[in-house]
């Protein structure tokens, strides 16, 4: 049974108490959402905060000044989260947000506009492994467990935003059209600058090569590892310890091959492929 103050159900959703209270999802489901706006919407642990680096980069024409004076949770809000009211009269437009929430949860003013949504997906045995680790370093967040335990949780669904493939569908079935935009974290590793290029491409900013090599070199994950406005440091200890595990962990992609047993990898690529059978649309990577 989890401590009932760490996490508040909405809407079936189990969201941390620390970051969302009954107002802060009022607010969100109250916010004017203006066409300009770009959101980067994520399952918890898919690239949230890389984007976070990002997205402000290729908006301004990779003007610095963001990602090393304000701490990304300012820089870029989560919707959903208390933080918003209090730094919204700060973004400048073309506003950036993030956001966890399912699709039908947006707020109604988002369905009416023309923002934005780039929609980071990550293989989910990578976005578990990546998870089971913040569990342990998030004090805000309830002890994972072991392994084994943790995956059950993950595949039931037992963990803040729900299942990984409920997020994935609502998100894929969407008729956004061409305002939404899907990137893979793999892909990401693979080739920065290509994806820099690519978001460039998709939120009309034209950016030169040479900007595009410097963003790619400001958001790799060792400069961000670095960087105090977007590393965790400023937070207090009890709700995150680096100690005990780094917010930028390993920042790779296929780090589950480290953690999954044979038995594990059956159990967990026949629960993800049933979610998905009926689907119209296929994953970008082989699940085994
Ligand atoms: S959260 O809590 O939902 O906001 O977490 P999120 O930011 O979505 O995911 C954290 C993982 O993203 C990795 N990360 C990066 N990987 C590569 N390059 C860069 N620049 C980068 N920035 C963040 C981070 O290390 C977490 O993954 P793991 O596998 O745990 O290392």
């Amino acid at each position: 049974m989890l401590p009932s103050s760490t996490y508040m159900l909405y809407k079936g959703y189990l969201l941390p108490t620390l970051a969302h209270t009954t107002e802060s999802l009022e607010f969100a489901q109250n916010f004017p959402v203006e066409d300009t706006d770009v959101f980067v919407v994520t399952y918890p642990k898919s690239g949230t905060i890389w984007m976070q680096e990002i997205i402000p980069l290729v908006l301004n024409g990779g003007d610095l000044t963001p990602i090393q004076t304000i701490p990304n949770w300012d820089r870029v809000p989560w919707l959903e989260e208390k933080r918003l009211a209090c730094v919204v009269d700060q973004l400048k437009s073309p506003r950036a947000l993030v956001s966890h929430l399912p699709y039908k949860l947006m707020p109604p003013s988002f369905h009416a506009s023309k923002a934005k949504v780039i929609y980071v997906i990550r293989n989910p045995k990578d976005v578990m492994v990546s998870s089971y680790y913040f569990h342990q370093m998030a004090g805000f967040l309830p002890d994972p467990g072991t392994f084994e335990e943790f995956m059950d949780k993950f595949l039931e669904g037992e963990v803040m935003f729900g299942k990984w493939t409920e997020h994935v569908k609502s998100w894929k079935n969407t008729e956004l059209g061409d305002r939404i935009l899907y990137i893979t974290y793999e892909e990401m590793v693979q080739d920065l600058p290509a994806a820099v290029r690519k978001l460039s491409g998709f939120v009309g900013s034209n950016l030169s090569e040479d900007v595009i090599q410097k963003i790619a070199e400001h958001c790799s994950f060792h400069t961000m590892k670095v960087n105090r406005m977007s590393n965790f440091s400023l937070i207090p200890k009890l709700y995150m310890d680096s100690e005990k595990s780094p917010f930028l962990r390993k920042g790779i992609a296929g780090d589950w091959e480290n953690h999954f047993s044979p038995e594990q990898l059956a159990k967990f690529t026949s629960v993800i492929r049933k979610e998905l059978e009926n689907e119209s649309f296929s994953l970008p990577w082989c699940l085994d």
